[in-house]
């Protein structure tokens, strides 16, 4: 069984002292989570949030950061700073960074080696555009984001890289792809890793759904053969829901 991680990306969403407060109030209620809980407040929020989860089961992560340790970037957040504030995850690639500020898969395959250089786990996101589904390219436009985000990671980083699989078309709309569409994608990129690593890595890499995972779906979705956890928007900035989809399976 692979290591599943329920996360919450609060994207730009809450203050610090509100993010605290959501942060206090998740604990309790996912302490006894089965799985791996994360949340991923704004840059500003984290020293906030951090100081709440400290020594708990959920863990800190940023939504970005820069693809450089330091220097002359106005407005870019280093991995070193996120280090320093207890940061243990990122993510890196989200649709909202490629399609708002125009990331580059090449940009984001730099960001995924410098987490990995100092100790960060990934989380990759890929993901197509409806256009890009209805013209049956969808498996296409994965593949590309995966083998052009992993160029330069060894077979043993893979244990620390997490792959989300959010269709772009399913992000804050509340449509989801149907837990056999989303499954379908999974396997191959299951598939694709297999054939860029190993079967081994690709049997062990957990691979989340995101895209309007919310309570109502979330059993459906995991039951699923290849979907490893969720990447959830809108339902994680309300604890009873996060809650519910950290504790999916009791
Ligand atoms: C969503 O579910 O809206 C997301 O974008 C999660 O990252």
């Amino acid at each position: 069984m692979r290591n599943y991680l329920i996360a919450g990306n609060w994207k730009m969403n809450k203050t610090p002292s509100e993010a605290a407060a959501l942060a206090k109030e998740i604990l309790p209620l996912v302490k006894d989570a089965d799985y791996r809980v994360m949340v991923a407040p704004s840059f500003v929020c984290i020293p906030a949030v951090a100081s709440v989860l400290k020594g708990s089961n959920v863990i800190v992560a940023a939504q970005n950061m820069a693809g450089t340790e330091s220097g002359a970037f106005t407005g870019e957040t280093s991995v070193l700073m996120l280090k320093d504030l207890g940061v243990e995850m990122v993510i890196l690639g989200h649709s909202e960074r490629r399609h708002i500020y125009g990331e580059t898969n090449e940009q984001i395959n730099e960001k995924v080696k410098l987490a990995l250089s100092h100790g960060l786990s990934p989380v990759l996101c890929i993901g197509e555009l409806l256009e890009e589904r209805e013209a049956g390219k969808a498996e296409s436009v994965c593949f590309e984001q995966l083998e052009k985000g992993l160029v330069g990671v060894s077979e043993s980083d893979m244990d620390r890289v997490i792959i989300a699989y959010e269709p772009v078309w399913a992000i804050g709309t509340g449509k989801t792809a149907t837990p056999e569409d989303a499954d379908a994608i999974h396997a191959a990129c299951r598939k694709k890793i297999a054939s860029l690593y190993s079967s081994s890595v690709a049997e062990k890499v957990v691979i989340q759904y995101g895209g309007s995972m919310n309570p109502s779906n979330v059993k459906t979705l995991m039951a699923m053969e290849n979907i490893d956890g969720g990447l959830i928007g809108g339902a994680s900035l309300k604890a009873d829901s996060f809650a519910e989809l950290a504790n999916f399976n009791k």
